[in-house]
């Protein structure tokens, strides 16, 4: 495979974190990192391929808050293109993490297909509410990836699910689902407050 373009501009902001790995499987380990641009309040996501070229996508859902970080990739569908994952944003007890498609040269934000929104998907635990993500990697239920999620009921219990999507280019197309009670906060949050996407670690 030839070099990809050179399309992304300087990374001028400080940096959020960077991880190295063959995104792309062609044999050189390639770059992804993010930048935070002060002018547009918006972090990037840096790609740059090992053997020469790079690309880079503005998190439009990031925020000066919080800093945006790479997490790694996995083939959420088995097609031999990977999906990146990274940290968009970040709450009180919740991270956000969004989802970007690979191709050969390629660096896309995913978007759920019923809403146009970037692909992101909550993170996190507290007493009212919690929410996960399994992917395929792990034996997602329902879809290519699973949105995992509870919130306290007012008894103590916790109503929850989960809401699978499956790939579809650069969509994720929500699927089947399934809802689930849990007895207290800790059997909910053993169940639905993880990233359970080997390789990646969070
Ligand atoms: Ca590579
Ligand atoms: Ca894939």
């Amino acid at each position: 495979m030839p070099p990809c373009p050179s399309l992304a501009g300087a990374a001028a902001g400080p940096t959020g974190g960077s991880i190295t790995l063959d995104a792309n499987g062609n044999g050189y380990d390639d770059t992804v990192s993010t930048w935070f641009e002060g002018a547009s309040d918006s972090w990037w996501l840096l790609m740059e391929w090992g053997n020469g070229g790079s690309i880079e996508v503005m998190i439009t859902d990031s925020s000066p808050v919080a800093a945006a970080r790479p997490l790694g990739v996995v083939d959420l569908n088995g097609d031999g293109r990977y999906e990146l994952f990274a940290v968009v944003d970040a709450g009180a007890s919740t991270q956000i993490v969004g989802v970007f498609e690979l191709g050969d040269c390629t660096l896309t934000r995913m978007t759920f297909s019923d809403s146009g929104a970037p692909a992101a998907f909550p993170v996190g635990a507290s007493i009212g509410s919690m929410s996960g993500v399994a992917c395929s990697s792990s034996g997602s239920a329902f879809g290519d990836i699973d949105a995992l999620f509870a919130t306290e009921d007012g008894t103590g219990m916790y109503d929850g699910g989960a809401q699978g999507y499956t790939v579809s280019g650069t969509q994720l197309v929500p699927g089947f689902g399934d809802g689930t009670v849990f007895a207290d906060f800790d059997e909910a949050a053993n169940a639905v407050a993880r990233f359970d996407c080997p390789p990646i670690s969070f």
